[in-house]
């Protein structure tokens, strides 16, 4: 049987969010369906027992999630987020969510980090330490699992909003209930969430029947540069500046696009190499099995899961990237 969650859940933790008054939740930067939906259903949760929260976000919610119940919750406004602070006095605690080290908190993160205590909680493998009080568990499918057990350990009521929000966390990072850490437990929670009205072909739809057509003109474009190596084992595509003028498409429409050639049998690991204005490349990884690119990422300075992991870089082109990143793979799966 699952052990209740409030002796998986540090003590300490529970003691800080109990203890506060105000709480301020942040996540990484560039927040996927996992990060957001985590940030607006914890949001709730801690209303629900009498908390008053702020959600800061580095940038508008994507146009990909502006379907979540509660997202103009959020704000950007730094002016807003000091007065908050202010307010709260010494009853403040920060929470990070969803975030791997403290530098994902994005531009903020040395002002976020120098309030205490900090509270965090992520399922990243890579984690790097950070914060005063911390629950990683890196064999949760998502941080909205995490969320959900923080819930039931608050004994804090799940709204409608809220298990809304937490099925699209889960499912978005658990790549709809396949990846390796979806549990038992992954779908006990899923099925509390339909209990509560979510409707997953709704959700479905939103996540996935959404498309632009500048986005398939980008995929189309994007799926021309596949590039196999390794007897088939290894897939690269990337994505550049030029196509995404050419096909109008922004580069939030990019998002799921590695999965397209991990897909295919052969492929033990996708790499997705973006192009992300000046200068900046960002690479995607996707791995099958036992392959850890988690690792791969490290090397670069990145980080995720064993399965799904990435890092950023600036100065290089898309050809001496795929060129490093194919040598590190190759080390990794020989
Ligand atoms: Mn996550």
């Amino acid at each position: 049987m699952n052990e209740s969650p409030a002796r998986i859940i540090p003590e300490p933790l529970l003691t800080e969010l109990r203890g506060a008054s105000h709480v301020v939740l942040l996540t990484h930067s560039h927040p996927d369906g996992d990060a957001l939906g985590s940030l607006f259903a914890c949001a709730a949760i801690l209303e629900g027992i009498g908390k008053t929260v702020f959600c800061f976000l580095e940038e508008p919610v994507s146009h990909h999630y502006d379907f979540l119940p509660e997202k103009d919750r959020a704000s950007c406004d730094l002016d807003e987020y000091h007065r908050f602070v202010a307010a709260a006095g010494s009853n403040l605690v920060m929470v990070g969510l969803d975030c791997g080290d403290g530098d994902r908190l994005g531009k903020l993160k040395d002002e976020f980090l120098c309030i205490e205590p900090f509270v965090v909680i992520d399922h990243h493998r890579s984690h790097r330490p950070f914060g005063t009080v911390s629950w990683v568990d890196p064999c949760r499918s998502s941080t909205g699992e995490m969320i959900y057990e923080l819930a039931v350990a608050l004994q804090a009521p799940i709204s409608y909003p809220c298990a809304y929000n937490l099925y699209v966390a889960i499912c978005t990072d658990s790549g709809s209930f396949r990846y390796e850490c979806t549990t038992s437990r992954t779908m006990q929670i899923a099925a509390a969430l339909l209990d509560m009205g979510v409707r997953p072909e709704e959700v479905g739809s939103h996540l996935y029947d959404k498309y632009s057509i500048e986005r398939l003109k980008l995929m189309e474009m994007v799926l021309s540069t596949i590039a196999l190596f390794a007897d088939d084992q290894i897939a690269f595509m990337h994505v550049t500046d030029e196509m995404l003028r050419q096909s109008g498409a922004s580069i939030q429409d990019v998002e799921g696009f590695v999965d397209l050639p991990r897909s295919l049998f052969s492929v033990k690991v996708a790499v997705l190499i973006k192009e992300t204005g000046n200068g900046a490349i960002a690479v995607s990884m996707r791995a099958k099995g036992q392959c850890d690119v988690a690792r791969v990422a490290k090397e670069f300075d990145g980080g995720g899961h064993r399965n799904a992991a990435g890092f950023r870089l600036h100065g290089k082109t898309v050809d001496e990237v795929r060129l490093a990143v194919k040598e590190a793979l190759c080390r990794v799966l020989s």
